[in-house]
């Protein structure tokens, strides 16, 4: 096959192009996820987008998280989607409907939540600010201070709704939740969802920005997606009511496996600004998810699992948040066993790869498809995050060859939403914002 090469673009022009693409995106109070396909706030888009602004402006980085907090639910919850002045996406608020829901905030919002990578990026803020000193320094100092009190509503609420018997495994109710929309993780739980009546996917949006759908979800998968959001809105977006009622409820490792990161990293700035009850809190959820992820490795693979709460089952799909434990943290002999795997044959090191990147599904699986989305394309966001863990896990080498190659991969200019392992094609939107905060992440 044709291998799409990016030509020599130094490291300053790189994250110059970069600092454009967030700049372009930004409405005013918030950056669109993506100019075209998706112009709203996404929450874990803006955690990443944050680390990235985090290098151009303290206070510019701090306004994005403060968008996301305003529209924070009163129990807790961080909404998955903030709608900005444009209605124009689908689904949009007229679908969510949220009003019907006694917690919903007053901006509009989506009903669902995704992966809590938001202490992370306030970390970075932390760090900008100190690193640049001055009014930046107390900027983001003061920003700690005021925001703690809502991030810790955000992982006790995860932690109270979302693992209510303190498994260690956190539940999500649609596949969006997880961030990894048509991941096959999920192809099996949805596979047993029948919606009682044909849902119109004449709406669709995605498809008028994304010209190939071999892309893009496919429209049962939306029939499903819009189904669960039929149910959710039903039961008034309570949390029980919902756990209850919803077809689809799965608990996710690597959104566990996260959710112990930054309630280990939130921990760390309730230490170093006089919240320690709270810190001590916190470090116990970030063992609670740990355990949980660990618990879930396959022994025959190695590999972090995903459980069907609606059958007991474990799912045994592989796929990249298998290395759910690279991101918490584990035991010498399991942090061992999955660098082996992860830099191994089967994934970064498949020789068919255009790059050693981890791609969303192993080559050799028999659900692999390299154009489609979360089946396989290599997200340098998702690159980002395993670079960020593997550091703070003492796996330095590994980390910097991942940043070699993804600086390499960016190199193209396009920004690309996710890219085709076999070829390095750019694939799904262009000019999205998170490829771009990441990049800037690397290189400022
Ligand atoms: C649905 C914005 C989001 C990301 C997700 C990614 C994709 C939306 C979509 O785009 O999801 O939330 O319409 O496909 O899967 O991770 O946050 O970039």
């Amino acid at each position: 096959p044709t291998t799409h090469a990016s030509p020599a673009v130094s490291p300053a022009e790189l994250a110059a192009h970069a600092a454009y693409v967030l700049r372009a995106n930004d409405i005013g109070v918030m950056t669109t996820a993506s100019p075209r396909l998706y112009p709203h706030l996404w929450s874990w888009d803006a955690a990443f987008i944050t680390t990235g602004l985090a290098k151009l402006s303290v206070p510019r980085a701090i306004v994005e998280l403060r968008t996301l907090l305003a529209a924070q639910w009163r129990t807790g919850m961080l909404p998955h989607i903030v709608f900005g002045p444009d209605t124009e996406y689908f689904p949009g608020p007229d679908v969510w409907r949220c009003e019907v829901a006694p917690t919903a905030p007053a901006a509009r919002t989506s009903g669902i939540c995704q992966p809590p990578v938001h202490a992370i990026a306030v970390a970075h803020v932390l760090d900008a600010g100190r690193r640049a000193g001055g009014a930046d320094r107390e900027l983001a100092e003061r920003f700690v201070v005021d925001s703690f009190d809502r991030w810790l509503a955000w992982h006790r609420w995860l932690a109270g709704a979302r693992d209510p018997e303190g498994r260690g495994l956190l539940e999500i109710h649609h596949g969006w939740e997880s961030g990894m929309d048509n991941s096959p993780r999920w192809d099996d739980a949805y596979a047993r969802i029948q919606p009682p009546q044909p849902i119109p996917v004449d709406r669709r949006h995605d498809l008028r920005y994304v010209k190939d759908p071999a892309e893009r979800p496919s429209d049962t998968e939306y029939q499903r997606y819009l189904w669960l959001i039929q149910q959710m809105r039903e039961a008034r977006y309570d949390d029980d009511a919902v756990r209850e009622r919803i077809d689809f409820r799965m608990a996710d490792v690597f959104m566990s496996a996260i959710a112990s990161a930054a309630c280990a990293v939130l921990a760390e700035l309730g230490a170093e600004f006089g919240r320690a009850d709270e810190a001590a809190e916190l470090n116990e959820l970030a063992q609670r998810f740990r355990d949980g992820v660990l618990g879930s490795v396959s022994a025959t693979t190695g590999l972090a699992r995903d459980q069907n709460l609606r059958t007991g089952a474990w799912v045994d799909t592989e796929s990249i948040a298998g290395f759910a434990p690279l991101i918490c943290g584990a035991d010498q002999p399991t942090l061992r066993r999955q660098v082996e795997l992860f830099t191994g044959p089967r994934w970064c090191g498949h020789p068919d790869l255009r790059r050693a990147l981890p791609p969303s599904v192993p080559p050799d699986s028999p659900e692999f498809q390299p154009r489609s989305y979360w089946r396989g394309p290599q997200w340098p966001v998702m690159t980002w995050l395993f670079w960020w863990a593997l550091r703070r896990h003492g796996q330095h080498a590994v980390a910097d060859r991942l940043r070699a190659e993804a600086l390499d991969q960016l190199g193209d200019l396009s920004f690309a939403e996710y890219y085709q392992p076999l070829t390095g094609q750019a694939l799904g939107s262009s000019q999205q914002s998170w490829t771009a905060a990441v990049a800037l992440a690397w290189l400022v």
